[in-house]
C-alpha cells in the first residue's frame, strides 16, 4: 500500500499516557455507586452489574502474573477519528499482561459477532493502523445487539475462540447495549466478560465521569480548519455569506465548538431554540436581521453554523415530524402506492391544521426529505435535511420583503456548505491519538481485573498525559428510564448542550460583538509535529468545562 509522507512518520508516533499505566497497576476500588436517576428500576434491571463501584488505576509495585487470554473488539455505529488506536492500545495492553493473549476483531460491527464473522489482530495488522484515522482494520456497523438470541448467537462464537471478555467502541446506546450483555452474560455464567469505550464524534456521551468521547477532538478541529479557510476566502471576497451545516445529530456540541475556534458572525444552537421555544421564523429572523445590520455597514457577507439537528428542536417542527412519523408508520403501505407528484398533498390532506399548515409552508425539497424513508428506528434521517438550504432560502425571502419595505438595502448571496463526513475518520490528533490508545489499554486493565458492565475512562485529560487518570466507570452508573420506540428502556443519558455551561456561555458573552465586527480565527490545520501549544491543546469546550 503506497503512503504519504505524513502517514509514514505518523505510524511511529508513541502515544503519551497516564503515568499510572507505564507498568503494573492496581485497581482501587471507590464507593458503591447509584444510577443517575430511577435507582430502584436499574437495580431492578441489572442485579448483577448494579452498584459496583468506580475504579482508579494506581501504580504498583508488584508484578502479577496474569493468564493469557484471549479478547474481542467491536467497532460500533459511525466512524471516529483514534478508533484504531483504541485497538492499538488494547492490544498492547493484553500483550503487556501476557504476551500469549490474543486479540479477535468482529467485522464491520455488532453484525459481526452474531454472524460469526472476525479475524485475528496480529502485530503486523495492528502496526499497519497505529495512529491512522478510519475504522477500516476491522469496519463498523450500526447492529444493534439487543436481543437475547444475538447474545446467544454472539456467545457461540466467543466460546468457540475461546474469548473470555468483549470490548465494544460506540456511542450512548451500543453502551447501553454492551451492559445489558455484560449482565446477561453475568447472568447466566458465560464467563464472558463485556467492557466499553466511549466513541463518537457527536461530543454527546459524556457526563460527571466520562469527560468526552473520542473523535470529538479532531473532528472538530477538522471542520474549524475548513471554516477558518471559509472565512479567510469569505473575508477577502465579501460578497458571500455561507451556510455551513455540521454534522452532530441531536447535540450542538460540534457546532458550539467550532464556534469558539472559529468565532463565526451566527451560531444558532439547538438546545437554546428549543428552551426558547423559537419558531422557524423566530431563527430565520434572528438570522436576517444580522445580515440586514452588516449589510448597513458595508459588509455583504459571513459565516452562518447551524448544527445539523435543529429541525427537531424547533418546537412546531418537532411536533410535525412526531406526527408524520407516526401516522408514516401506521400508512407506509397507502403511501407508498400515492404517485410521488401527489405525495405532499396527500399528506397535507391527512395531517392535523397546525401541522398541516406548517407542511404547506416548507420549500419542496425539506418537504419530501420529511416523507421519506426512515432510519431503523422509525425516525427522520436528519442528517439528510438541507437544513443549510431551508435557512438560507428562508432568510432570502425576508430580505427581499424588507428590502422592497426600504428597510434593507444590501447583497445577499448565500453559499451552502456541509461538514460531517469530511471529519470523522481524519488522522487523530495528537489529544485523540493519546486519549484513545489509553483508553484501550485502561480497558485491557480492567479485563486483567476481571471487571465486567465498566467503560474505560481516562480522565483529568486537560492537564498533561502523565497526569490523567486511568480507571472504569459502572455503565449502571450513568444510566436512567427513558421512552425509546413506545416503551420505558434504561438508556445512558445523552448529553446535550446545557445552556449554563461554561462553553455557551463563553460564546454567549461574544456571539454580538462576532456578529457585527469580523472577528474571524482561522486555526489552520492539526498539526501532529511541533510544540506543544500547537499540538496538544484539547478542545476549548473540554478546557472550558474543566476550568474550575
Ligand atoms: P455515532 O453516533 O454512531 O457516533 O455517529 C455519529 C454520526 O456521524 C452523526 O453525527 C451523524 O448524524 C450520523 O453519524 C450519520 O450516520 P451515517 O454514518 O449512518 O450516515
Amino acid at each position: 500500500m503506497v503512503k504519504s509522507a505524513l502517514q509514514i512518520a505518523r505510524a511511529a508516533y508513541q502515544p503519551k499516557v497516564p503515568a499510572a499505566l507505564k507498568g503494573p497497576v492496581k485497581a482501587v476500588d471507590g464507593e458503591a455507586t447509584q444510577s443517575v436517576a430511577n435507582q430502584e428500576e436499574i437495580k431492578s434491571l441489572f442485579p448483577n452489574t448494579y452498584g459496583m463501584p468506580v475504579i482508579t488505576f494506581e501504580q504498583s509495585n508488584e508484578t502479577v502474573e496474569f493468564p493469557a487470554m484471549n479478547v474481542g473488539v467491536i467497532l460500533s455505529g459511525g466512524q471516529a477519528p483514534g478508533g484504531h488506536n483504541v485497538i492499538a492500545g488494547l492490544f498492547d495492553g493484553i500483550k503487556a499482561h501476557n504476551p500469549a493473549s490474543r486479540l479477535y476483531g468482529f467485522i464491520l460491527g455488532p453484525g459481526g459477532l452474531v454472524d460469526h464473522k472476525y479475524m485475528e489482530l496480529t502485530a503486523d495488522i495492528i502496526d499497519e493502523y497505529r495512529n491512522t484515522g478510519g475504522f477500516d482494520m476491522i469496519g463498523s456497523g450500526r447492529t444493534k445487539l439487543e436481543k437475547k438470541e444475538q447474545f446467544d448467537k454472539g456467545l457461540e462464537i466467543l466460546k468457540e475462540l475461546g474469548i473470555k471478555a468483549l470490548v465494544i467502541i460506540g456511542g450512548d446506546d451500543s453502551n447501553t447495549n454492551a451492559c445489558v450483555l455484560a449482565e446477561y452474560y453475568k447472568a447466566i455464567g458465560a464467563g464472558v466478560q463485556v467492557i466499553g469505550c466511549p466513541k463518537t464524534i457527536d461530543g454527546d456521551l459524556k457526563n460527571e465521569q466520562i469527560e468526552t468521547s473520542f473523535g470529538f477532538d479532531t473532528a472538530c478541529k477538522v471542520y474549524s480548519e475548513v471554516i477558518g479557510n471559509i472565512q479567510r476566502d469569505c473575508n477577502s471576497a465579501q460578497k458571500y455569506w455561507h451556510f455551513i451545516k455540521l454534522m452532530g445529530r441531536s447535540a450542538s456540541h460540534i457546532a458550539l465548538e467550532c464556534a469558539l475556534q472559529t468565532q463565526p458572525n451566527i451560531c444558532i444552537v439547538s438546545e437554546e431554540v428549543e428552551a426558547k421555544d423559537m419558531s422557524l421564523d423566530d431563527i430565520v429572523t434572528y438570522i436576517a436581521n444580522i445580515v440586514a445590520k452588516r449589510a448597513a455597514e458595508g459588509h455583504n457577507f459571513g459565516t452562518v453554523l447551524i448544527p445539523e439537528g435543529l429541525i427537531e428542536f424547533v418546537p412546531a417542527m418537532k411536533r410535525l415530524i412526531a406526527e408524520l412519523n407516526d401516522f408514516l408508520a401506521k400508512n407506509d403501505a397507502e403511501f407508498k402506492m400515492i404517485k410521488k407528484s401527489e405525495q405532499r398533498a396527500y399528506i397535507i390532506s391527512k395531517l392535523s391544521k397546525e401541522n398541516s399548515d406548517l407542511y404547506a409552508s416548507l420549500p419542496e425539497g425539506v418537504a419530501r426529505q420529511l416523507s421519506l424513508d426512515r432510519d431503523p428506528h422509525g425516525n427522520v434521517q436528519v442528517s439528510l435535511i438541507e437544513t443549510e438550504k431551508l435557512l438560507s432560502e428562508m432568510v432570502g425571502k425576508k430580505l427581499a420583503v424588507w428590502k422592497e419595505e426600504g428597510k434593507y438595502n444590501g447583497k445577499f448571496a448565500p453559499q451552502h456548505h456541509f461538514f460531517g463526513y469530511e471529519g470523522r475518520c481524519a488522522a487523530p490528533s495528537n489529544y485523540d491519538a493519546d486519549y484513545c490508545y489509553s483508553l484501550g489499554y485502561t480497558a485491557s486493565c480492567l479485563i486483567a481485573a476481571g471487571k465486567t458492565g465498566y467503560m474505560s475512562s481516562v480522565r483529568n485529560t486537560t492537564a498533561p498525559a502523565d497526569q490523567w487518570i486511568a480507571g472504569g466507570i459502572p455503565v449502571t452508573m450513568m444510566m436512567n428510564m427513558e421512552r425509546r420506540h413506545g416503551e420505558m428502556k434504561p438508556v445512558i443519558q445523552k448529553a446535550l448542550v446545557k445552556l449554563d455551561g461554561a462553553p455557551f456561555k463563553e460564546f454567549a458573552a461574544h456571539r454580538e460583538e462576532w456578529a457585527m465586527n469580523t472577528c474571524y480565527v482561522y486555526p489552520g490545520p492539526i498539526q501532529y509535529f511541533g510544540p506543544t501549544e500547537v499540538c496538544d491543546q484539547p478542545t476549548k469546550t473540554l478546557q472550558l468545562e474543566q476550568k474550575k
